[in-house]
Protein backbone atom coordinates (compact mmCIF):
# COMPACT_ATOMS: atom_id res chain seq x y z
CA UNK A 1 0.00 0.00 0.00
CA UNK A 2 2.79 2.33 1.02
CA UNK A 3 4.96 1.63 -2.43
CA UNK A 4 0.97 2.41 -4.37
CA UNK A 5 1.16 5.50 -2.31
CA UNK A 6 4.58 6.67 -3.47
CA UNK A 7 3.72 5.36 -6.82
CA UNK A 8 0.87 7.93 -6.84
CA UNK A 9 2.22 10.81 -5.25
CA UNK A 10 5.52 10.28 -8.00
CA UNK A 11 2.79 9.80 -10.56
CA UNK A 12 1.05 13.40 -9.52
CA UNK A 13 4.43 15.32 -9.50
CA UNK A 14 5.36 14.42 -12.77
CA UNK A 15 2.20 15.36 -13.82
CA UNK A 16 2.46 18.85 -11.82
CA UNK A 17 5.57 19.27 -13.51
CA UNK A 18 3.71 19.46 -16.92
CA UNK A 19 1.12 21.70 -16.24
CA UNK A 20 0.85 25.09 -17.77
CA UNK A 21 2.51 27.81 -15.59
CA UNK A 22 2.06 30.93 -17.42
CA UNK A 23 2.52 34.53 -16.67
CA UNK A 24 -0.85 36.58 -16.23
CA UNK A 25 -2.02 37.10 -20.04
CA UNK A 26 -0.10 35.03 -21.24
CA UNK A 27 -0.90 32.86 -24.27
CA UNK A 28 -0.45 29.11 -24.05
CA UNK A 29 1.94 26.46 -25.72
CA UNK A 30 2.82 26.37 -29.30
CA UNK A 31 1.30 23.09 -30.64
CA UNK A 32 1.25 21.45 -34.17
CA UNK A 33 -1.53 20.43 -36.11
CA UNK A 34 -0.82 19.02 -39.79
CA UNK A 35 1.45 21.60 -41.30
CA UNK A 36 0.93 24.59 -39.30
CA UNK A 37 1.66 26.04 -35.71
CA UNK A 38 -1.28 26.47 -33.80
CA UNK A 39 -1.00 28.79 -30.51
CA UNK A 40 -4.62 29.46 -28.24
CA UNK A 41 -6.85 27.61 -31.25
CA UNK A 42 -5.56 30.02 -33.47
CA UNK A 43 -2.81 29.33 -36.45
CA UNK A 44 0.49 30.85 -35.41
CA UNK A 45 2.65 32.97 -37.73
CA UNK A 46 5.69 34.64 -37.16
CA UNK A 47 9.01 36.77 -37.89
CA UNK A 48 11.46 36.55 -35.29
CA UNK A 49 15.03 37.12 -34.67
CA UNK A 50 18.28 35.47 -33.66
CA UNK A 51 19.72 36.56 -30.28
CA UNK A 52 22.29 34.14 -29.23
CA UNK A 53 23.35 36.14 -26.44
CA UNK A 54 19.78 36.62 -24.72
CA UNK A 55 20.86 34.53 -21.91
CA UNK A 56 24.32 36.03 -21.99
CA UNK A 57 23.14 40.19 -21.33
CA UNK A 58 20.34 38.27 -18.65
CA UNK A 59 22.97 37.57 -16.60
CA UNK A 60 23.92 38.88 -13.10
CA UNK A 61 27.36 37.49 -13.72
CA UNK A 62 30.18 40.11 -16.60
CA UNK A 63 28.13 39.72 -19.29
CA UNK A 64 25.25 40.80 -18.28
CA UNK A 65 23.46 44.06 -19.19
CA UNK A 66 19.40 43.78 -18.35
CA UNK A 67 18.81 47.12 -18.81
CA UNK A 68 20.19 46.95 -22.44
CA UNK A 69 18.51 43.46 -22.33
CA UNK A 70 14.63 44.89 -21.69
CA UNK A 71 15.28 47.97 -23.66
CA UNK A 72 15.84 45.82 -26.67
CA UNK A 73 12.86 43.30 -26.01
CA UNK A 74 11.03 46.09 -25.54
CA UNK A 75 11.84 47.41 -29.24
CA UNK A 76 11.64 44.08 -31.00
CA UNK A 77 7.96 43.25 -29.02
CA UNK A 78 7.34 46.99 -30.26
CA UNK A 79 8.32 46.20 -34.06
CA UNK A 80 6.27 42.80 -33.88
CA UNK A 81 9.05 40.55 -33.57
CA UNK A 82 8.01 38.20 -30.77
CA UNK A 83 10.05 35.07 -31.32
CA UNK A 84 13.41 34.87 -30.56
CA UNK A 85 16.21 31.97 -31.27
CA UNK A 86 18.42 31.90 -28.10
CA UNK A 87 21.88 29.46 -26.92
CA UNK A 88 21.31 27.67 -23.83
CA UNK A 89 24.00 26.01 -23.67
CA UNK A 90 27.71 26.82 -24.04
CA UNK A 91 30.93 24.99 -23.33
CA UNK A 92 34.15 25.88 -21.77
CA UNK A 93 36.57 25.95 -24.35
CA UNK A 94 40.16 26.78 -25.88
CA UNK A 95 39.03 27.23 -28.68
CA UNK A 96 40.58 30.98 -30.14
CA UNK A 97 37.29 32.09 -31.49
CA UNK A 98 34.88 31.19 -28.41
CA UNK A 99 32.82 32.55 -26.18
CA UNK A 100 33.87 33.49 -22.54
CA UNK A 101 32.52 32.04 -19.88
CA UNK A 102 30.72 29.51 -20.82
CA UNK A 103 27.78 27.51 -18.87
CA UNK A 104 29.88 24.47 -18.56
CA UNK A 105 32.77 24.44 -17.06
CA UNK A 106 33.93 20.74 -17.52
CA UNK A 107 32.09 17.57 -18.24
CA UNK A 108 29.50 17.54 -15.32
CA UNK A 109 30.58 21.39 -13.76
CA UNK A 110 27.81 23.66 -14.63
CA UNK A 111 28.08 27.04 -13.78
CA UNK A 112 24.78 28.72 -12.85
CA UNK A 113 25.35 32.66 -13.88
CA UNK A 114 24.22 32.29 -17.37
CA UNK A 115 21.61 29.82 -16.88
CA UNK A 116 19.99 32.81 -14.17
CA UNK A 117 20.31 34.99 -17.37
CA UNK A 118 18.51 32.57 -19.15
CA UNK A 119 15.86 32.87 -16.41
CA UNK A 120 15.77 36.61 -16.36
CA UNK A 121 15.45 36.63 -19.96
CA UNK A 122 12.52 34.08 -20.47
CA UNK A 123 10.96 35.85 -17.66
CA UNK A 124 11.22 39.20 -19.59
CA UNK A 125 10.56 37.62 -22.55
CA UNK A 126 7.00 35.96 -20.97
CA UNK A 127 6.21 39.54 -19.46
CA UNK A 128 5.95 40.43 -23.29
CA UNK A 129 4.50 37.56 -24.47
CA UNK A 130 7.39 36.23 -26.79
CA UNK A 131 8.31 32.84 -27.71
CA UNK A 132 11.84 31.34 -27.38
CA UNK A 133 13.88 28.22 -29.42
CA UNK A 134 16.57 27.59 -27.59
CA UNK A 135 19.32 25.49 -28.84
CA UNK A 136 21.33 23.50 -26.64
CA UNK A 137 24.48 22.43 -28.32
CA UNK A 138 26.86 23.99 -31.30
CA UNK A 139 28.10 22.28 -34.57
CA UNK A 140 30.31 25.16 -34.80
CA UNK A 141 33.36 26.02 -32.36
CA UNK A 142 32.20 29.66 -31.47
CA UNK A 143 30.68 28.66 -28.36
CA UNK A 144 32.44 25.50 -27.73
CA UNK A 145 30.11 23.00 -28.48
CA UNK A 146 30.23 19.57 -30.45
CA UNK A 147 34.11 19.56 -30.72
CA UNK A 148 34.54 20.23 -27.71
CA UNK A 149 32.58 17.55 -26.20
CA UNK A 150 34.60 15.31 -28.32
CA UNK A 151 37.52 17.28 -26.86
CA UNK A 152 36.73 16.37 -23.18
CA UNK A 153 36.58 12.56 -24.29
CA UNK A 154 38.96 11.61 -26.77
CA UNK A 155 41.79 13.25 -24.90
CA UNK A 156 43.60 14.64 -28.45
CA UNK A 157 43.95 18.80 -28.81
CA UNK A 158 40.44 20.64 -30.24
CA UNK A 159 41.30 20.78 -33.64
CA UNK A 160 40.65 24.85 -33.97
CA UNK A 161 39.45 25.92 -37.53
CA UNK A 162 40.46 29.69 -36.65
CA UNK A 163 44.01 28.50 -36.08
CA UNK A 164 44.26 25.85 -38.87
CA UNK A 165 42.03 27.23 -41.51
CA UNK A 166 41.23 23.40 -41.98
CA UNK A 167 37.46 23.16 -42.00
CA UNK A 168 36.62 19.67 -43.23
CA UNK A 169 38.83 18.08 -40.25
CA UNK A 170 36.95 20.58 -38.05
CA UNK A 171 34.08 19.38 -39.02
CA UNK A 172 34.19 15.61 -39.51
CA UNK A 173 35.77 15.92 -35.58
CA UNK A 174 32.42 17.22 -34.40
CA UNK A 175 29.96 15.02 -36.51
CA UNK A 176 32.28 12.31 -34.13
CA UNK A 177 30.18 13.90 -31.31
CA UNK A 178 27.37 11.65 -32.39
CA UNK A 179 29.18 8.46 -31.66
CA UNK A 180 30.85 9.29 -28.81
CA UNK A 181 29.27 7.37 -25.98
CA UNK A 182 30.38 9.53 -23.08
CA UNK A 183 30.27 12.65 -25.09
CA UNK A 184 26.67 11.75 -25.26
CA UNK A 185 25.82 10.59 -21.58
CA UNK A 186 27.19 14.23 -20.64
CA UNK A 187 25.59 16.07 -22.95
CA UNK A 188 22.18 14.21 -21.96
CA UNK A 189 22.88 14.82 -18.34
CA UNK A 190 23.35 18.87 -19.02
CA UNK A 191 20.14 18.93 -21.47
CA UNK A 192 17.76 17.21 -18.68
CA UNK A 193 19.32 19.40 -16.14
CA UNK A 194 17.87 22.38 -17.95
CA UNK A 195 15.01 20.94 -19.15
CA UNK A 196 13.85 20.44 -15.80
CA UNK A 197 15.17 23.56 -14.43
CA UNK A 198 13.21 25.90 -12.00
CA UNK A 199 13.55 29.05 -13.36
CA UNK A 200 14.92 31.36 -10.25
CA UNK A 201 13.38 34.57 -11.33
CA UNK A 202 9.15 33.42 -11.63
CA UNK A 203 9.76 30.07 -10.10
CA UNK A 204 8.33 28.35 -13.14
CA UNK A 205 9.60 24.49 -14.34
CA UNK A 206 11.18 25.29 -17.59
CA UNK A 207 9.45 21.88 -18.89
CA UNK A 208 5.68 23.50 -18.26
CA UNK A 209 6.46 27.54 -19.45
CA UNK A 210 4.71 27.98 -22.59
CA UNK A 211 7.39 31.16 -23.19
CA UNK A 212 9.79 27.93 -24.15
CA UNK A 213 7.81 26.83 -27.56
CA UNK A 214 11.16 24.58 -28.73
CA UNK A 215 13.58 22.61 -27.42
CA UNK A 216 16.18 22.83 -30.59
CA UNK A 217 18.93 19.83 -30.89
CA UNK A 218 21.63 22.50 -31.87
CA UNK A 219 23.06 25.33 -34.11
CA UNK A 220 23.20 23.92 -37.69
CA UNK A 221 23.99 20.04 -36.77
CA UNK A 222 25.43 18.52 -39.67
CA UNK A 223 26.42 14.74 -40.43
CA UNK A 224 30.05 15.75 -40.89
CA UNK A 225 32.10 17.86 -43.70
CA UNK A 226 31.18 18.06 -47.44
CA UNK A 227 33.77 16.39 -48.55
CA UNK A 228 33.49 13.17 -46.07
CA UNK A 229 30.29 12.71 -44.18
CA UNK A 230 28.73 9.99 -46.21
CA UNK A 231 29.76 7.21 -43.60
CA UNK A 232 28.17 8.93 -40.93
CA UNK A 233 24.86 9.68 -42.48
CA UNK A 234 23.06 6.97 -40.42
CA UNK A 235 24.48 8.01 -37.42
CA UNK A 236 23.37 11.32 -37.73
CA UNK A 237 20.02 10.49 -38.88
CA UNK A 238 19.98 8.06 -35.46
CA UNK A 239 21.59 10.73 -33.29
CA UNK A 240 18.54 13.26 -34.13
CA UNK A 241 15.86 10.76 -34.00
CA UNK A 242 17.07 9.68 -30.09
CA UNK A 243 17.76 12.56 -28.92
CA UNK A 244 14.87 14.62 -30.33
CA UNK A 245 12.81 11.36 -28.39
CA UNK A 246 14.98 11.89 -25.75
CA UNK A 247 13.99 15.76 -24.99
CA UNK A 248 10.71 15.00 -25.96
CA UNK A 249 9.84 12.69 -23.04
CA UNK A 250 11.05 15.35 -20.65
CA UNK A 251 9.11 18.49 -22.49
CA UNK A 252 6.06 16.84 -23.70
CA UNK A 253 4.15 19.87 -24.05
CA UNK A 254 7.11 21.84 -25.99
CA UNK A 255 8.10 21.04 -29.69
CA UNK A 256 11.30 19.83 -30.71
CA UNK A 257 13.21 20.95 -33.92
CA UNK A 258 16.99 20.31 -34.93
CA UNK A 259 18.64 23.81 -36.00
CA UNK A 260 19.71 22.34 -39.12
CA UNK A 261 20.31 24.42 -42.51
CA UNK A 262 18.47 22.50 -44.80
CA UNK A 263 20.49 20.20 -47.86
CA UNK A 264 23.20 23.14 -47.95
CA UNK A 265 23.62 21.29 -44.06
CA UNK A 266 23.08 17.84 -45.22
CA UNK A 267 26.10 17.82 -47.70
CA UNK A 268 24.29 18.60 -50.27
CA UNK A 269 21.88 15.62 -49.99
CA UNK A 270 18.34 15.88 -50.32
CA UNK A 271 17.64 12.74 -49.06
CA UNK A 272 19.02 13.06 -45.92
CA UNK A 273 17.51 16.17 -44.88
CA UNK A 274 14.10 14.58 -45.29
CA UNK A 275 15.15 11.37 -43.53
CA UNK A 276 16.29 13.49 -40.98
CA UNK A 277 13.21 15.53 -40.57
CA UNK A 278 11.15 12.53 -41.31
CA UNK A 279 10.93 11.15 -37.60
CA UNK A 280 7.92 11.20 -35.90
CA UNK A 281 9.94 13.02 -32.79
CA UNK A 282 10.61 15.71 -34.76
CA UNK A 283 7.94 18.30 -34.92
CA UNK A 284 8.92 20.77 -37.76
CA UNK A 285 11.70 21.47 -40.05
CA UNK A 286 13.87 23.85 -40.09
CA UNK A 287 16.20 25.66 -42.74
CA UNK A 288 18.46 28.37 -42.83
CA UNK A 289 19.56 30.14 -46.10
CA UNK A 290 23.36 31.89 -46.36
CA UNK A 291 24.01 33.58 -49.46
CA UNK A 292 27.44 35.05 -48.88
CA UNK A 293 28.68 31.88 -47.09
CA UNK A 294 27.61 30.12 -50.04
CA UNK A 295 29.08 31.91 -52.19
CA UNK A 296 25.82 32.68 -54.19
CA UNK A 297 26.02 36.04 -53.45
CA UNK A 298 29.06 38.27 -53.02
CA UNK A 299 28.24 42.24 -51.82
CA UNK A 300 31.37 43.57 -53.17
CA UNK A 301 30.12 42.63 -56.57
CA UNK A 302 26.65 43.02 -56.12
CA UNK A 303 25.77 44.11 -59.29
CA UNK A 304 26.82 41.30 -60.46
CA UNK A 305 25.55 38.46 -58.57
CA UNK A 306 22.28 39.94 -57.06
CA UNK A 307 20.30 38.67 -59.77
CA UNK A 308 21.65 34.58 -59.76
CA UNK A 309 21.67 34.92 -55.73
CA UNK A 310 17.99 35.88 -55.86
CA UNK A 311 17.18 32.75 -58.50
CA UNK A 312 18.99 30.07 -56.02
CA UNK A 313 17.59 31.87 -53.39
CA UNK A 314 14.24 31.54 -54.34
CA UNK A 315 14.49 27.62 -55.26
CA UNK A 316 15.62 27.22 -52.24
CA UNK A 317 13.06 28.75 -50.19
CA UNK A 318 10.47 27.32 -52.56
CA UNK A 319 12.58 24.02 -52.12
CA UNK A 320 12.02 23.73 -48.13
CA UNK A 321 8.37 24.37 -48.20
CA UNK A 322 7.12 22.11 -50.73
CA UNK A 323 9.16 19.09 -48.84
CA UNK A 324 7.50 20.49 -45.48
CA UNK A 325 4.02 20.33 -47.61
CA UNK A 326 4.73 16.54 -48.34
CA UNK A 327 6.04 15.80 -44.80
CA UNK A 328 2.85 17.24 -43.01
CA UNK A 329 4.63 19.72 -40.94
CA UNK A 330 5.58 23.08 -40.31
CA UNK A 331 8.73 24.46 -41.45
CA UNK A 332 10.62 27.57 -40.58
CA UNK A 333 13.17 29.40 -42.06
CA UNK A 334 15.39 30.15 -38.94
CA UNK A 335 18.54 31.99 -39.89
CA UNK A 336 19.28 34.21 -43.16
CA UNK A 337 21.70 36.84 -43.59
CA UNK A 338 22.99 39.65 -45.98
CA UNK A 339 26.08 41.75 -45.78
CA UNK A 340 25.76 45.77 -45.36
CA UNK A 341 26.56 47.18 -48.25
CA UNK A 342 29.98 46.43 -50.14
CA UNK A 343 30.73 44.15 -47.07
CA UNK A 344 31.32 47.24 -44.41
CA UNK A 345 31.08 45.96 -41.02
CA UNK A 346 30.20 49.40 -39.82
CA UNK A 347 26.91 50.18 -38.37
CA UNK A 348 26.95 53.53 -40.78
CA UNK A 349 27.12 51.87 -43.80
CA UNK A 350 23.79 51.46 -45.99
CA UNK A 351 22.01 48.35 -46.43
CA UNK A 352 20.59 48.86 -49.72
CA UNK A 353 20.77 45.46 -50.79
CA UNK A 354 19.95 43.58 -47.37
CA UNK A 355 16.50 45.79 -47.21
CA UNK A 356 15.73 44.59 -51.03
CA UNK A 357 16.68 40.51 -50.12
CA UNK A 358 15.27 40.79 -46.90
CA UNK A 359 11.83 42.21 -48.72
CA UNK A 360 11.73 39.50 -51.61
CA UNK A 361 12.66 36.90 -49.06
CA UNK A 362 9.40 38.02 -46.60
CA UNK A 363 7.12 38.53 -50.26
CA UNK A 364 7.72 34.89 -50.50
CA UNK A 365 7.17 33.80 -47.12
CA UNK A 366 4.36 35.41 -46.69
CA UNK A 367 2.84 34.51 -49.98
CA UNK A 368 3.50 31.16 -49.28
CA UNK A 369 1.93 31.19 -45.70
CA UNK A 370 -1.16 33.24 -47.31
CA UNK A 371 -1.49 30.36 -49.45
CA UNK A 372 -1.71 27.89 -46.78
CA UNK A 373 1.52 25.86 -47.13
CA UNK A 374 3.66 24.90 -44.59
CA UNK A 375 6.52 28.02 -43.62
CA UNK A 376 5.36 29.13 -40.39
CA UNK A 377 7.93 32.27 -39.81
CA UNK A 378 11.61 33.40 -39.66
CA UNK A 379 14.09 34.67 -37.74
CA UNK A 380 16.26 36.96 -39.51
CA UNK A 381 20.46 36.39 -38.34
CA UNK A 382 20.57 38.66 -36.46
CA UNK A 383 19.72 41.21 -33.96
CA UNK A 384 22.79 43.31 -33.07
CA UNK A 385 20.84 46.28 -31.15
CA UNK A 386 23.12 48.49 -29.37
CA UNK A 387 26.30 46.44 -29.27
CA UNK A 388 29.79 47.81 -31.21
CA UNK A 389 32.90 47.17 -31.46
CA UNK A 390 35.50 49.40 -31.40
CA UNK A 391 38.33 47.33 -32.43
CA UNK A 392 40.26 47.59 -35.31
CA UNK A 393 39.77 44.20 -36.84
CA UNK A 394 36.10 44.27 -36.03
CA UNK A 395 36.68 40.77 -33.51
CA UNK A 396 35.09 40.22 -30.68
CA UNK A 397 36.89 39.78 -27.32
CA UNK A 398 36.61 38.87 -23.79
CA UNK A 399 34.51 41.77 -22.19
CA UNK A 400 33.12 43.45 -24.88
CA UNK A 401 29.33 44.08 -25.83
CA UNK A 402 27.68 41.55 -28.03
CA UNK A 403 26.34 42.28 -31.65
CA UNK A 404 24.20 39.41 -33.13
CA UNK A 405 27.27 38.15 -34.98
CA UNK A 406 28.95 35.70 -32.80
CA UNK A 407 32.80 35.71 -31.38
CA UNK A 408 33.95 33.80 -34.74
CA UNK A 409 32.84 36.64 -36.95
CA UNK A 410 33.62 40.64 -37.73
CA UNK A 411 31.14 42.13 -35.32
CA UNK A 412 28.95 43.62 -38.17
CA UNK A 413 29.31 41.61 -40.86
CA UNK A 414 25.22 40.37 -40.76
CA UNK A 415 23.61 41.57 -37.49
CA UNK A 416 20.66 44.53 -38.00
CA UNK A 417 22.15 47.14 -35.47
CA UNK A 418 19.21 49.13 -33.39
CA UNK A 419 20.15 51.88 -35.89
CA UNK A 420 19.16 50.38 -38.81
CA UNK A 421 15.43 52.02 -39.51
CA UNK A 422 15.10 50.74 -43.22
CA UNK A 423 16.10 47.05 -42.79
CA UNK A 424 13.97 47.03 -38.73
CA UNK A 425 10.70 49.03 -41.34
CA UNK A 426 10.47 46.28 -43.37
CA UNK A 427 11.01 43.55 -40.71
CA UNK A 428 8.58 45.22 -38.80
CA UNK A 429 6.01 45.17 -41.45
CA UNK A 430 6.54 41.42 -42.38
CA UNK A 431 5.59 40.93 -38.58
CA UNK A 432 2.32 42.78 -38.80
CA UNK A 433 1.99 40.68 -42.20
CA UNK A 434 2.49 37.25 -40.73
CA UNK A 435 0.25 38.47 -37.51
CA UNK A 436 -2.34 39.34 -40.02
CA UNK A 437 -2.71 35.56 -41.14
CA UNK A 438 -3.15 34.25 -37.89
CA UNK A 439 -5.96 36.57 -37.64
CA UNK A 440 -7.77 34.98 -40.48
O1 LIG B 1 27.56 33.06 -37.43
C1 LIG B 1 27.10 31.99 -38.19
C2 LIG B 1 26.41 31.04 -37.24
O2 LIG B 1 27.31 30.14 -36.71
C3 LIG B 1 25.34 30.23 -37.87
N1 LIG B 1 25.11 30.32 -39.19
C4 LIG B 1 25.71 31.26 -40.07
C5 LIG B 1 26.16 32.46 -39.29
C6 LIG B 1 26.81 33.48 -40.21
O3 LIG B 1 27.93 32.99 -40.85
O4 LIG B 1 24.67 29.49 -37.20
Amino acid sequence: MRILMRLLAAASLSLLAVVSQAAPGQSGFVTVKGKHFVLDGKPYYFAGANVWYGMYLGSPGVTGDRERLTRELDQLAAEGVLNLRVLAISEASTLKRAVTPAVIQSPGKVDETLWKGLDFLLDEMAKRDMKAVLYVSNFWQWSGGMSQYVAWFNGKPVLDPDVTGDWNSFMDNSAAFYREPEAQDTFRAVVRQLIGRKNSVNGRLYNADPTIMSWQLGNEPRPGSDANSRPHHEAFVKWIDDTAGFIKKLAPKQLVSTGNEGWMGTAGSKDLFVKAHATKNVDYLTYHMWAPNWGWFNPKDAAATYDSAWARMKDYLDWHIDEANKLGKPVVLEEFGINRDNGSFEAKATTINRDKFYQSIFQLLARRAAAGDAIAGSNFWAWGGAGRTTNADFMWKAGDSFVGDPPQEPQGLYCVFDTDATTIRIISAHARQMSTIRKN
